[in-house]
């Protein structure tokens, strides 16, 4: 009989290609020589190191999965979802600075912009000399982007935009801003601009006090009648649509990356209640613990299996919105309860910075709320199989 290796049960590895493993083994030794010494000191004092972009983009890790052509790996996006696993096995502000990068703003300037946009902004992007985010979040419009107040209107030789957007991964240290907004001069649809930092009438003040994420800079985009050039305007789409196909990249990622924290706190449990001995014996000794560690493996085993699943159909160009809000909800979720776990099985030192278990408990919280909440993608299912809208 084959034994059993515990930390792959399913044998995930099988299923990989010899260029998905090698692009996630050089997205693991980065993340664990490069990303792991930094965590501590960069979440305990709210500190986004620029640099990593940088190292990222010198590695081939920015916007993945786009073409050569435009400085880019043209890798799959199963490896796409391995890179985010490993990055966040270290930390979730971490994969979330990659994969608003990638998915959400160099993304939709390969897909919806014209050839000299992509030409200007994606190889600066792709190497990390820029940084971009992705604005759709207002204040009054979290859950429901399409009542977002920001417009555009038309003037000579381009677009005037006035509008606040919030919660804004990267805002603060961007140099490229893709902005939705509704245009009058296109019936009052969403469409997506490319703003530039040092735009007149452009800020983007940091959000400090989150107790959540703090290794990855948030902000505002606050734009007081910011005027761009027709040539700022991604012409090839309109409507919600443009942002949800950014959403869908970005959100597959996710699926991938919570289980790569779920992981980290997983073996960190385990470790911790084989090493620690209380009423003369191991805690892993007791069954309330192994039962414990029972779920975490099989909820990660199962939740990567779907993931990779998705990952396949979405590289032969089958995948469905609606498998990514699957794999989305559950796998956060479910690693969210793994990190919850997994502090309270390390007792008092669980709540200790250097056993990392509760970085990745409050990092999720995040993880679960972001690219469409919990309850937001069981909607999504719900009307996906009764064909009823339950958002109001
Ligand atoms: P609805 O009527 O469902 O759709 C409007 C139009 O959009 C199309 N569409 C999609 N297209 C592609 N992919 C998808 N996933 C799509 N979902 C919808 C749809 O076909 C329709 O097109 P058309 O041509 O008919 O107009 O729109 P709704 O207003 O009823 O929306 C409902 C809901 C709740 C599903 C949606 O608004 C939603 O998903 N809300 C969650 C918002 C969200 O995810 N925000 C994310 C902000 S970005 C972020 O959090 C980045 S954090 C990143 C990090 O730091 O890592
Ligand atoms: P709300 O929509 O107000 O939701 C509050 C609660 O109500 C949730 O529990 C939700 O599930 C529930 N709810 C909402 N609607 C319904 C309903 N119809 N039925 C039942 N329950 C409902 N956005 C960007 O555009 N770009 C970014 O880069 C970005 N980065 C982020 C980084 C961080 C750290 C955070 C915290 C958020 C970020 N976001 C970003 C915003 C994020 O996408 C939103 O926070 C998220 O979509 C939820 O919106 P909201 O916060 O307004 O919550």
């Amino acid at each position: 009989v084959a034994k059993l290796e515990w930390q792959d049960p399913l044998l995930i590895e099988d299923l990989l290609t010899d260029d998905e493993r090698m692009i996630r083994d050089t997205a693991r030794a980065y993340a664990q020589e490069k990303l792991q010494p930094r965590i501590i000191e960069a979440y305990r004092d709210e500190k986004t190191d620029r640099s990593i972009f940088n190292e990222m983009g010198e590695l081939g890790l920015l916007g993945l999965t786009l073409p050569e052509d435009y400085g880019c790996a043209g890798a799959s996006y199963v490896s796409y979802g391995l890179v985010a696993r490993e990055v966040e096995r270290v930390d979730s502000g971490y994969r979330s600075m990659m994969s608003v990068q990638s998915s959400l703003v160099m993304y939709p300037i390969y897909a919806y912009g014209t050839e000299e946009q992509r030409k200007k902004y994606l190889p600066k992007l792709a190497t990390g000399e820029f940084v971009g985010c992705f604005g759709l979040t207002e204040p009054d419009a979290g859950s429901d982007p399409g009542g977002m107040q920001t417009r555009a209107e038309k003037i000579d030789g381009g677009y005037r935009l006035t509008g606040n957007k919030t919660w804004i991964s990267n805002a603060p240290i961007a140099d490229v801003f893709v902005v939705w907004a509704k245009s009058a001069a296109h019936n009052n649809e969403i469409r997506g601009f490319v703003l530039e930092k040092g735009m007149k009438g452009l800020s983007a003040p940091k959000i400090g006090g989150k107790l959540s994420l703090r290794a990855s800079i948030t902000g505002e985009i606050v734009m007081e009648g910011v005027e761009v050039p027709e040539e700022a305007l991604l012409p090839n789409v309109s409507g919600l649509k443009g942002p949800f196909g950014c959403l869908n990249r970005a959100r597959y990622g996710i699926s991938w990356g919570s289980l790569g924290a779920a992981e980290d706190c997983w073996h960190r449990a385990r470790q911790y209640t084989l090493d620690r001995k209380q009423f003369n014996r191991p805690l892993a000794a007791t069954q309330l613990v192994q039962k414990k560690l029972a779920d975490m493996m099989t909820e990660i085993t199962l939740g990567l299996h779907a993931s990779l699943r998705v990952g396949r159909l979405f590289d032969e160009g089958r995948v469905a919105p609606e498998m990514i809000s699957l794999v989305k909800r559950n796998n956060c979720g479910k690693a969210l309860e793994i990190a919850r776990v997994a502090r309270d099985m390390h007792g008092g030192n669980g709540i200790q910075e250097e056993y990392h278990v509760m970085r990745h408990a409050q990092n999720l919280e995040t993880v679960n709320t972001y690219e469409g909440t919990h309850d937001v993608h069981a909607l999504i299912l719900g009307r996906a199989q009764t064909g009823l809208q339950a958002f109001f």
